[in-house]
């Protein structure tokens, strides 16, 4: 996990380790560890933040996770061409460097804001969080947060949204869910992307991706799907509504819904403090 490769520091978590920020060195000094599990559980604490931001507003958020290039973006411009009339879109875009996946985004009428992470190789619940102050949530019925391209980091961190959905394309191999198990037990759905090429592969077994996912005591459903030729996307569209709907009650419970697993981030939850933030 991130406690090891320290890249759970980034830019918008960094005012909490500078200065007289809550997670400041000390002169005594700080074990690493210490900060940086003081940082997931401050993760934790704007994630159910964001969340109530969601469950107020009415909004649906959806985290998609994958390897780079795997077909996040281009399943949201087909989901938009697809839903655009029904449901109110948004999305974040989380990127290394580039504003392209945004642009791609607004160039389907629907408003994304892009997030560069720059060396974080994830996004995490205070980049979330700025970026929701560029999207009027009253707008939107379903948020799509495009986390960044890579099958390990991601999965740790709770950005406050509702459900999981790991792509995974049928060029990276159907053993991916055994060699990454945390990003895919994370998943609440899994979708097979590119499934237009299956008859060119033919060492991809969309069965034995499955077999590896049931290994991990996964109950997930998996979709194959191709956003090129629209095979599957009719399940997609369906699984999307069915999730705003039990959300929605969820929430009308006075209750809300998280993913499946945040695992570390869970653990680190019994850490009381308080945290003054108005806004709307
Ligand atoms: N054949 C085929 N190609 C696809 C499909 N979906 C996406 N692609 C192609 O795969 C490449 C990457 O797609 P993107 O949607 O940009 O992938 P991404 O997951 O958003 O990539 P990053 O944001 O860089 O992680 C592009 O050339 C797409 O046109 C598909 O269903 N079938
Ligand atoms: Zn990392
Ligand atoms: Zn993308
Ligand atoms: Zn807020």
């Amino acid at each position: 996990m991130c406690d090891t490769c320290g890249c759970n520091i980034t830019d918008g978590n960094r005012y909490l380790l500078e200065g007289d920020g809550k997670l400041a060195r000390t002169e005594s000094g700080r074990e690493a560890v210490q900060v940086l599990e003081g940082l997931l559980s401050e993760n934790d604490h704007v994630a159910a933040h964001n969340r109530e931001h969601f469950d107020r507003h009415g909004v649906l958020a959806i985290n998609l996770m994958s390897s780079p290039g795997s077909g996040k973006t281009r399943l949201l411009e087909e989901t938009i061409t697809a839903l655009g009339d029904e449901l109110r879109i948004a999305v974040v875009e989380g990127d290394l460097e580039t504003e392209n996946d945004a642009q791609r985004i607004r160039d389907k009428g629907v408003n994304a804001v892009q997030i560069t992470t720059g060396t974080a190789c994830h996004l995490d619940a205070h980049m979330v969080h700025g970026a929701l102050h560029a999207v009027d949530l009253d707008d939107v019925d379903i948020l799509f947060i495009e986390n960044v391209g890579n099958l390990v980091c991601p999965a740790s961190f709770d950005l406050g949204q509702h459900r999981n959905v790991t792509l995974l394309s049928v060029t990276e191999g159907d053993d991916k869910p055994a060699k990454y198990p945390v990003i895919f037990r994370a998943a609440d759905l899994v979708l097979i992307s590119k499934a237009d090429l299956l008859p060119v592969l033919d060492d991809f077994s969309p069965s034995k991706a499955e077999g590896h996912l049931r290994q991990l005591a996964s109950a997930a459903p998996l979709i194959a799907l191709s956003a090129k030729s629209g095979v599957g996307l009719d399940d997609w569209l369906a699984w999307l509504r069915e999730a705003r709907e039990a959300v929605a009650a969820k929430v009308a419970d006075g209750a809300t819904v998280r993913p499946a697993i945040q695992p570390e981030g869970q653990q680190l939850h019994a850490h009381p403090h308080h945290h003054a933030h108005t806004h709307d």
